[in-house]
């Protein structure tokens, strides 16, 4: 019941982090556009494969004079996947320990970013290129409430041009333009491109990069379909630099989850040059690229330690909207407070100084073992961030929001939206 709720409240609300005064508002009016880098793990950034770039076009951002580019940031997802990715960076809720939230519980009630931009002038949008009913997204949106989802329907699914989760990245970008031209700005639109996906074959003619050597196929065709993904990222950023959408949006990009599971680490040994112990599977390798870039505003690498969670406190304070009244478990990344210590799923953390992964502790700068004398902060950690998953739980399986609406916010009503989807 409403009580429940008091207890979550208290926690967010103490939480909350202050927002930096010289980014607050910096994006303030422009266009949202979120790029989910399918499958992309941050080793990728600056890997050569026999002297060659596999990602040249993102390791060129990295260095964009407006690009904020954070090379310690985790994804935070479990089974539900791209779906968990996009559940929480939606809303800053965690995804659940087991199953996807997108298919378990898609009518509950959210104060997701599309329904928070929407009260304020935004039109909402994902274009995805492949079957609506996937992940339950269909469903799930109209709770988040998104406006507008180009699903496979508003696509030509040419099959010369199909991945195994819909249509090839560099048709999906060009095909997605004129929709995207339809949108009243300001405008908050997601991409979910789908050809860098486990087991990332393609095409051998359109590759442009030889695959690795590791005889772990899934892994070496990874460096192909990466390459691929960047091609067709650059692709659509030169169309946003003709079009003139480059210079009043935002642009928000973030790997949603490993793309190289733990079943391939010994693989990963030669792809790494180094051995694959249990703290750079579990922890070093859940890393993800995560990239702002906000016209005007000064970019560079960033170290701050963050995950998913994260995303949307950052993304509404750097458009000028306070985060504080809303029930949201993660902390803006460019304020003094934010919080450093990244929860993963499963109960364990990552921190600029503490790791924990399967329960056992260690110092996050060398990956040794954790020394006796600091065992005892490292356990408060762990203490906090059980607590903060388990409050996120209660929220989600309890349908929790229902009983707290901010002030200047009106719950989303499902009823009032409708995609027009051809569903198989
Ligand atoms: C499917 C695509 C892939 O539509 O988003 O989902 P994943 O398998 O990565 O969770
Ligand atoms: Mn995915």
């Amino acid at each position: 019941d409403s009580n429940d709720i008091t207890e979550v409240v208290n926690f967010t609300s103490s939480n909350h982090a202050m927002p930096n005064p010289e980014y607050f508002g910096k994006a303030e009016g422009m266009n949202v556009i979120l790029i989910h880098l399918e499958s992309i793990q941050e080793f990728l950034i600056d890997y050569e494969l026999n002297g060659e770039e596999v990602t040249p076009f993102l390791n060129s951002l990295t260095e964009d004079k407006n690009m904020m580019y954070f090379d310690n940031f985790f994804h935070q997802t479990a089974q539900g996947k791209t779906s968990d990715a996009e559940f929480i960076l939606s809303n800053s809720l965690y995804g659940l320990p087991q199953g996807s939230a997108f298919t378990m519980k898609g009518t509950n009630t959210y104060q997701a970013a599309p329904a928070i931009l929407g009260q304020e002038g935004y039109t909402s949008a994902v274009f995805h290129p492949n079957t609506g009913s996937f992940w339950n997204r269909n469903e799930i949106y109209k709770s988040f409430g998104y406006d507008r989802f180009f699903d496979a329907s508003s696509y030509e699914m040419d099959p010369e041009h199909l991945a195994d989760y819909g249509l090839m990245d560099k048709p999906f970008f060009e095909q997605s333009i004129p929709n995207l031209e339809s949108l009243p700005e300001p405008f908050y639109a997601k991409f979910i491109s789908v050809t860098h996906h486990y087991p990332f074959s393609m095409d051998q003619d359109e590759t442009t990069i030889e695959p690795h050597t590791t005889g772990d196929k899934s892994v070496d065709n990874y460096f192909q379909t990466a390459r691929y993904a960047d091609e067709a990222l650059e692709q659509f950023f030169d169309y946003l630099k003709e079009s003139g959408l480059y210079d009043n949006s935002m642009i928000i990009m973030y790997g949603d989850h490993y793309g190289i599971s733990q079943n391939h680490d010994v693989a990963m040994e030669k792809v790494l040059e180094k051995e694959v112990t249990p703290f750079v599977s579990k922890a070093e390798l859940q890393r993800v690229p995560f990239f702002i870039r906000v016209p005007g505003m000064e970019g560079g690498i960033r170290h701050t330690y963050g995950g998913q969670i994260d995303i949307l406190p950052t993304i509404l304070h750097l458009l000028g909207k306070e985060s504080k009244d809303y029930i949201q478990f993660g902390t803006d990344l460019l304020s003094e407070e934010h919080d450093e210590v990244v929860p993963f799923r499963n109960g364990d953390f990552v921190s600029p100084t503490i790791t924990a992964i399967d329960e056992k502790f260690y110092d996050s700068e060398t990956g040794l073992p954790l020394e006796e004398e600091r065992l005892n902060e490292a356990k408060r950690y762990h203490e906090a961030v059980q607590y903060k998953l388990e409050l996120s739980d209660r929220v989600v399986n309890g349908d929790l929001l229902r009983f707290h609406t901010p002030d200047d916010f009106e719950p989303v009503d499902r009823s009032e939206y409708d995609y027009n989807l051809d569903l198989e």
